[in-house]
């Protein structure tokens, strides 16, 4: 049985996942709009604990700002009588032709004082609606050609963009941080700050990296070829995990925005015990938003949207069970013991040791018998194996 989700599990969604119509670059709409009241009623009767939204997904891009306001109001009301939060908020840089060199980085300045305007107008609404993390991803921020953008300028004017919006939510006192979310291409050939270990490198270069952490995307990282558990981890170790992104991906490819374990399920297993669990060795958990962000398949009509958003929470539920199981069974912990995984976490140098107490160990150097320890083998597939059964449930 697929266990139910509840609003204590803090699973969200973004409106553009359910609402998306599955209009493709191949294909015209499968199905009908969806109104964000109903995303927000149907949600909250899934179990659901939160709602975030593009200012473009709530409000039509280009009405006045009458039509602007009842839109607004339309959707607290929703909020209000489902109990549904808005803990993230976002804005649309990409789908508006104007965009398509991007917004706070396009070859043309005038485009890029209009992307910070519409940035501006948003954070305010995101504020005034409560959420505590504003996401920035920059989907148009890149390029097709080398000769055409000067990548040092460019990130010059993204730092001036993050800075100038930081500066605005320490001037008026509101309780948002920023979350960069990086991708390596799509819709741009490559795309500005394309993983997570470059958009961490770009935080330490800001006026207020404290305001500024990091929003990463499952699919977004494997279409890199990159481990995501292992982005999320050092996210973490850095303080930087201040939202995130979970759906599948099946391999380097196009981003599928997959349900959450529908892709790489083994590391959608590691990923859900270091969330929960803090990983092998415990350490620092996550404790914001379980957030999706996945596309209901083109192939869907709208009860198969409802099943997958289902899909989604029940999944990662059902990985939280079985990550508790694994951490509970006592042959994982005499696998895990005999993998040394544990002593990992003691300091390589004894305290107070320096350098030249280890240059004068000479159990370390002189006398370390380099062919006995080569000899022994850890364990890690024996160990892994535990793992697969535990997610079989063969355990
Ligand atoms: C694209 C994405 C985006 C971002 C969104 C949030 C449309 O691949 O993942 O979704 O998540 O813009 O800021
Ligand atoms: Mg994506
Ligand atoms: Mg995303």
């Amino acid at each position: 049985m697929a266990p139910r989700p509840t609003p204590a599990d803090k699973f969200s969604f973004g409106l553009w996942t359910v609402g998306w119509q599955a209009r493709d670059p191949f294909g015209d709409a499968t199905r009908p709009e969806l109104d964000p009241v109903e995303a927000v009623n149907r949600l909250a009767e899934l179990g659901a604990y939160g709602i975030t939204f593009h200012d473009d997904d709530l409000v039509p891009f280009g009405v006045d700002a009458a039509t602007r306001d009842q839109h607004i109001a339309r959707f607290r009301k929703a909020l209000d009588e489902t109990g549904l939060v808005v803990p993230m908020v976002t804005t649309n840089l990409f789908n508006h032709p104007v965009f398509k060199d991007g917004g706070f980085t396009s070859n043309d300045r005038d485009v890029r004082r209009y992307a910070l305007r519409k940035v501006l107008r948003n954070v305010d609404l995101a504020a005034e609606l409560g959420a505590s993390t504003f996401v920035m991803w920059g989907g148009r921020e890149g390029s097709e050609y080398d000769v055409a953008k000067d990548v040092r300028a460019a990130l010059d004017r993204y730092r001036e963009a993050v800075d100038l919006l930081t500066q605005y939510v320490i001037d008026r006192g509101y309780n948002l941080r920023f979350a960069l979310e990086p991708k390596p291409n799509e819709p741009r050939g490559d795309i500005l700050l394309p993983t997570v270990g470059h958009a961490l490198a770009f935080i330490s270069q800001l006026a207020h990296p404290e305001l500024v952490g990091l929003n990463p995307e499952v699919g977004h990282e494997q279409m890199a070829g990159l481990n995501y558990a292992h982005g999320i981890a050092q996210a973490l170790w850095q303080g930087k995990l201040f939202h995130l992104d979970l759906n599948g991906q099946r391999g380097v490819k196009y981003d599928q925005d997959l349900v959450f374990g529908h892709g790489d399920l083994m590391n959608a297993f590691a990923l859900v015990d270091l969330l929960e669990n803090g990983g092998p060795n415990g350490g620092p958990t996550y404790d914001g938003p379980r957030h999706f962000d996945y596309k209901p398949s083109r192939t869907e009509d709208m009860a198969g949207v409802w099943a997958s958003a289902a899909a989604n929470m029940s999944t990662y539920l059902l990985l939280k069970e079985r990550a508790a199981a694994f951490r509970a069974d006592p042959e994982v912990a005499e696998a895990l013991a005999a993998s040394k995984v544990a002593e990992l976490s003691t300091p390589t140098l004894r305290p107070g040791e320096g350098y030249d107490d280890l240059l004068a160990d000479r159990s370390a150097f002189e006398e370390f018998d380099v062919d006995a320890v080569a000899a022994r083998g850890f364990g890690f597939v024996r160990l892994n194996q535990l793992a697969v059964e535990h997610l079989l449930g063969a355990r």
